[in-house]
Parts: C-alpha cells; sequence; structure tokens
C-alpha cells in the first residue's frame, strides 16, 4: 500500500501519483482504532462491520476487486499559498482563496498560477483554528466566515476591479473559544439561500442548545434574515448537535450533506435533514438513533480523515482530510445511499482542506501544511487541478 513517508513528497512524485488506492489502511500506527477502516452504520447487519485489512473485496482468485472511483492529478495550479482555507471559483475559471492567518484573499490565475492580492478582510483575529474561514460568492459579493476578536461571523464584501471592499457584517454573535472549534463551512445551496457550519466553541453543551449558534448548521438569506421556510420560526438554526461543522455540499438531488470532526474516536459524514439532531455531545459517530438523533451515514476513525473540505461532482462526495492526509470519495449509489468509501493520495500531499468542484469530474483540491499542524518545510501549500472518476 501507499503510505509514503513524509520526507519523500515531491511535486514529481506526485504528479505520478495515480488513483491510489489505500481503503483501511492506516498509515500511522495510532493507538486509536488503527486498522478499523470507516464504516456505514446503517448498510450492515451488524454495526460498525470490521473492514478486515482493507484490502477490499477479494474476488474468487483472491486478487481485490478493482477500484470504483479514480482520482488523477492533472497538474499543480499554484503554489507557495499560505494557509489556505476557502477557496472558490470565479466566473472565468480564475479562484479567490483565501488565507486562515493572513486574512488575505488571493487572487489565482488558473493558468498561469500567478497570486496577486485582492485584499485583506478587516476584523479578523486569527487565532489558533480561528481567522479567515468559509468563503462563498454571489455574483459580484464574496461572502466569508471569519473568527473575529468576541466571536465567529459572516461578512461580505464587494469584489469588483480585482480589488475587495470592506466587509458589512451578516451575521455575528457566532460564540466562538480562543483556539479551537469556530466551524468555518460557508456555501449557497441550490436554493439561494447562505448555509453556514459553526463549531461547539469548546462547550460541547451548547451544540444542543436551540438558542445558541454554535454547534449547528445555519440557513439564512443573503441578508443574514431567517428564511420563512427554516424548521423553526425566527431561527436560523437549520440542524443541530454539531461538533465542528467545516465541508458544505449538495448532491445532484439538492440534498445537504457534511463533514464533521470527531472528538477521539469517530469523524462523520452526516446527510442534513431541516430540523434534525445529530447527536453530540451525547453521541460521536452512530449509535444515537434511539435516543432521536440522526446517525452519520459514514464514519471514520478521525486518524484517518480529520474532514475538512466536502464537494460533489459525478455521483459521488469527496473529502479532504486534514490528520488523515487523504481525500476521501464516498459514491452514492441510485437511491442515493453512502456506499463504500475509498481513499486517494494518502500521505502524498500531507494535510489536505479544501476540495471545490469545478465541473464534471474535475475537482480542485488545495493542501494545508502551514496551518501549524503540518511540516510545511515539505512544500508550501498548493492547489491541485483533479481528473475524478
Ligand atoms: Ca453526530
Amino acid at each position: 500500500m501507499s503510505a509514503r513517508p513524509l520526507a519523500s513528497r515531491s511535486l514529481a512524485a506526485a504528479l505520478t501519483a495515480l488513483a491510489v488506492l489505500a481503503v483501511g489502511c492506516s498509515g500511522d500506527d495510532s493507538s486509536e482504532g488503527a486498522g478499523d477502516g470507516p464504516s456505514r452504520p446503517g448498510a450492515g447487519d451488524s454495526p460498525a462491520p470490521p473492514e478486515g485489512d482493507g484490502d477490499g473485496e477479494a474476488t474468487e482468485d483472491g486478487d481485490a476487486a478493482p477500484a470504483e472511483g479514480s482520482a488523477e492529478v492533472e497538474g499543480t495550479v499554484a503554489e507557495g499559498l499560505p494557509s489556505p482555507w476557502g477557496m472558490v471559483e470565479l466566473p472565468d475559471g480564475d479562484l479567490l482563496v483565501g488565507s486562515r492567518d493572513d486574512a488575505t484573499v488571493l487572487r489565482v490565475d488558473a493558468d498561469s498560477g500567478e497570486t496577486t492580492e485582492a485584499g485583506r478582510v478587516e476584523g479578523v483575529e486569527a487565532n489558533g483554528e480561528g481567522g479567515l474561514l468559509g468563503l462563498a460568492l454571489d455574483g459580484d459579493t464574496l461572502y466569508a466566515y471569519i473568527t473575529a476578536a468576541s466571536d465567529n461571523r459572516v461578512v461580505r464584501m464587494r469584489y469588483t476591479d480585482g480589488q475587495l471592499g470592506s466587509p458589512d457584517v451578516v451575521l455575528d454573535g457566532i460564540p466562538k473559544d480562543d483556539v479551537i472549534h469556530h466551524g468555518g463551512g460557508l456555501a449557497f445551496g441550490p436554493d439561494g439561500m447562505l448555509y453556514a457550519g459553526t463549531g461547539d466553541a469548546n462547550e460541547p453543551d451548547l451544540a444542543q442548545d436551540p438558542d445558541s449558534l454554535a454547534g449547528k448548521i445555519l440557513r439564512m438569506t443573503p441578508d443574514g434574515e431567517v428564511p420563512g421556510d427554516n424548521p423553526e420560526p425566527d431561527s436560523l438554526v437549520f440542524s443541530l448537535g454539531h461538533r465542528n461543522v467545516q465541508g458544505l455540499a449538495w448532491d445532484d438531488r439538492d440534498r445537504l450533506w457534511a463533514s464533521e470532526f470527531g472528538a477521539r474516536s469517530l469523524d462523520e459524514l452526516n446527510l442534513i435533514e431541516p430540523g434534525a439532531n445529530y447527536g453530540w455531545p451525547e453521541h460521536e459517530g452512530s449509535g444515537g438513533a434511539d435516543d432521536g438523533f440522526v446517525d452519520p451515514q459514514v464514519e471514520w476513525p478521525v486518524e484517518q480523515a480529520s474532514p475538512s473540505g466536502l464537494a460533489y461532482t459525478d455521483g459521488a462526495l469527496w473529502m479532504a482530510g486534514l490528520r488523515g492526509e487523504r481525500l476521501w470519495r464516498v459514491p452514492l449509489d441510485g437511491a442515493g445511499e453512502a456506499g463504500e468509501p475509498e481513499a486517494f493520495f494518502e500521505s502524498e500531499y500531507g494535510r489536505l482542506r479544501a476540495v471545490l468542484a469545478v465541473g464534471p469530474g474535475e475537482l480542485l483540491l488545495a493542501t494545508n501544511e502551514t496551518d501549524g499542524r503540518g511540516t510545511p518545510e515539505d512544500g508550501d501549500d498548493r492547489i491541485l487541478r483533479l481528473n475524478v472518476l
């Protein structure tokens, strides 16, 4: 299997890496469930079925079955990016990429890779996992999920003539911790509403408090108002019981999926239903259904995922793993059910932060070795263009 030592990473090696398949293969022998692969709580006869050694289903002659998906690196879009986090595509194919720690927004020329600074988002107080987080684009207006001095908030700025304007506050009062669990996922849904994934602000009980904006997925109008068809009147809360949501994506049935960091054992991929409660902190991973909570569709040992960005294209969800240092593919079957996850690029590019679908079968993937937990001497952060199936 493919667990390369970090020191062997290089662009040349990376460009030759095709469809590295590493289901259930733990590259770092952690004591926390190493060897167990991802599981789909509702998919088997028994909860969390063991995945064996994770080489996939054996055929009659003992060979591993071929991978159902594939991911190939087509090229490097840009390098030398400082703590990239949010990423959006402009109409001409260029990108706006936010730096979590510098609070700058860089425009990346998709052809040449040249980066130019569009501006710095005023009011960002980067600290720990907080800073300039998710980005979302609506015409010539850029929305950003930011950590400010006293809270996390959603702001918006004009982006015209290559320059960012001053931010206006769309929503404030999202609780923050000084270091961890800020959330940060931000995206417009197919319904034209703005969704934000928040964190529990290191106060787990806030996730169950319907009056707190912490530990939630929020749904708002582009002006930050409560839409008339939200689950509860006068509340931005779309779903609750989340620990730390950074990835949001809609499938081709316009259903919302969200990635969520677990605490010590299990990360989650959840299918989000309006008004549903996803169990944190009463449950981490599955096991909450009998208590009225919605269990995840897929769960992973945290050392294999620690998921941030999430994207959907061509029948599959793609989830970027930070600690897991791999890109997970989760196929959706004809009934829209999550199938068997596959891992790609394990330990090839380091920590993976953001993934963006930019066309059928085409993804952009941003690494995150410069977030304070990586090994940036192995290469500054970059954006890769992938062809996937
Ligand atoms: Ca949960």
